[in-house]
């Protein structure tokens, strides 16, 4: 036996939340549906009576398949819905599948693989608007019959190619708005819905008054009445965290609503990073009236090639990259960026019409000392090699200019840095600058770091000659090993 029941729509204090309630007689599947509404839903999904979407259900291994209608390529793939995984947020659609705009729905086949005694089914769904509520009917076999049809398309009744209709589930109300978060749990209260392997969803759209009418799916569980007791989902982190800094001086917004698998990473490991060394770059690399953007973004783009650059206050991250590197160059990789939005050269010409031009080898080499030689020194990264001794010019930029600009640095003057930067953001950098901070042209200081390298580089006839002409240049530690 079955029902069908559309439940009106109940606001609570905390949760607005809609329960089946009817009076059920022995053997009759249950229909829960719950809303949070657009106020009270959040990246946890907890309803009231239906249980958190889980990550260990019988679908989590199950085939799903689309045997009839398409899949808007603007959402996640099928995976999304037995990935247990959910948004974190209203509208992510790269976390939901929803079907093309326009169309009317579509059939979706979940084959487990084998027979099993179902407890429940429970579909999840999220959305602002029209996309929220659900509207399906779902079907379910043994696939054992003669007749039966794994994948009738529409215009092929389910029931007549060996499937029995399970439930009709409509979330839809007059009395609340469509959008919220919507779980919706099928069940019998005798325990078992039945013994199936195959359960098809014939999924129809909520409206049609525009082309946005098909439901963002989230999830679907289907809980095994003689599995263990079912993992739950983790709850998503919000995709666009606001990271403050410096007590709520700075606001660095991270965003990874393109990239969900590279949310909880970023919370973990980029976040701190960012709050701790924002605020240290603006110190930094300070000049006479001048303050540090106090909003940032950090975005992380799912089809950018190269690794990561910045446009004024925006920071694009290659997600390509950064998961390829996320054990190594990547968080270096976000401060060098972070750099360059504190840096803010442009203004030069905004505000004085004789600036000069700022050579981009000590844009790039400032922003690799301070993610080098200052964030992460212990990786060595702007050490230079007898490999790269050949190629090494001063003005090579990046990590060699860092290392030149570390040199100098430690050799003529512990504010040269400091110095360079605020002569470039006020479009009154020239190579004079150098001579005055240290008595020698930016060409000899290169000369001179040069051999310094190349005199610690050089392979040593004897160990201990090598030690004797290092002690001898005062860089005892730095012998390059
Ligand atoms: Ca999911």
């Amino acid at each position: 036996m079955r029902i069908c029941m559309r439940i009106p729509s109940l606001s609570f204090v905390g949760m607005a939340a809609l329960l089946a309630s009817a009076l059920l007689s022995h053997g009759e599947i249950k229909v829960v549906v719950e809303r949070n509404d657009g106020e009270h839903a959040t990246a946890d999904f907890k309803f009231k009576n239906i249980p958190r979407p889980s990550s260990s259900d019988a679908a989590s291994q199950a085939a799903f398949v689309i045997v009839d209608g398409r899949r808007d390529p603007n959402g996640g793939d099928l995976d999304v819905l037995h990935n247990g995984r959910v948004p974190a947020e209203d509208d992510q659609p790269s976390e939901n599948l929803f079907f093309r705009a326009g169309t009317d729905g579509g059939r979706l086949l979940i084959d487990l693989g084998a027979g099993i005694e179902i407890k429940q089914i429970n579909t999840y769904s999220w959305h602002p608007n029209t996309r929220g509520p659900q509207v399906y009917h779902l079907y379910a076999s043994d696939g054992k019959g003669e007749a039966f049809n794994a994948q009738p398309k529409r215009g092929t009744e389910p029931e007549k190619c060996g499937w029995k209709l399970i439930a009709k589930v409509d979330t839809r109300s007059k009395d609340t708005e469509a959008g919220g978060q919507y779980g919706v749990s099928i069940a019998d209260p005798d325990g078992s819905l039945g013994k199936y392997r195959y359960l098809l969803f014939d999924i129809f759209r909520t409206e049609d008054t525009d082309g946005f009418g098909n439901t963002f799916y989230s999830e679907i569980d289907v809980l095994d009445r003689n599995a263990p007791a079912v993992v739950e989902a983790p709850m998503a982190q919000p995709a666009r965290e606001i990271v403050e800094a410096d007590g709520g001086k700075y606001e660095i917004t991270v965003d990874t609503s393109e990239t969900p698998d590279l949310t909880e990473w970023a919370h973990q490991q980029l976040a701190p990073v960012v709050r701790e060394w924002y605020p240290k770059i603006a110190d930094l690399l300070p000049s006479e009236g001048y303050a540090a953007p106090r909003k940032v973004s950090i975005v992380f783009k799912k089809d950018m090639a190269g690794v990561a650059d910045t446009a004024g206050t925006r920071i694009r991250c290659a997600a390509k990259w950064f998961r390829q590197n996320l054990k190594g160059e990547a968080i270096g990789s976000v401060v060098h960026e972070l750099v360059h939005a504190v840096q803010q050269y442009g203004q030069a010409r905004r505000t004085n019409p004789n600036a000069t031009r700022s050579p981009g080898w000590l844009v790039e080499g400032m922003a690799d000392y301070v993610r080098w030689c200052l964030y992460e020194p212990q990786s060595h990264g702007a050490e230079v090699t007898r490999r790269g001794l050949a190629r090494a010019k001063y003005d090579a930029s990046y990590r060699v200019s860092a290392n030149f600009l570390d040199w100098v640095t430690k050799k003529y003057d512990k504010s040269i840095v400091e110095k360079l930067n605020a002569a470039l953001r006020t479009g009154n950098y020239n190579e004079e600058l150098w001579r005055k901070q240290t008595g020698h042209t930016v060409q000899e200081l290169g000369d001179e770091w040069k051999k310094a390298l190349e005199a610690k580089l050089a392979p040593p006839p004897s160990a201990a000659t090598s030690n004797a002409v290092m002690t001898a240049q005062g860089e005892p530690g730095k012998t390059g090993q």
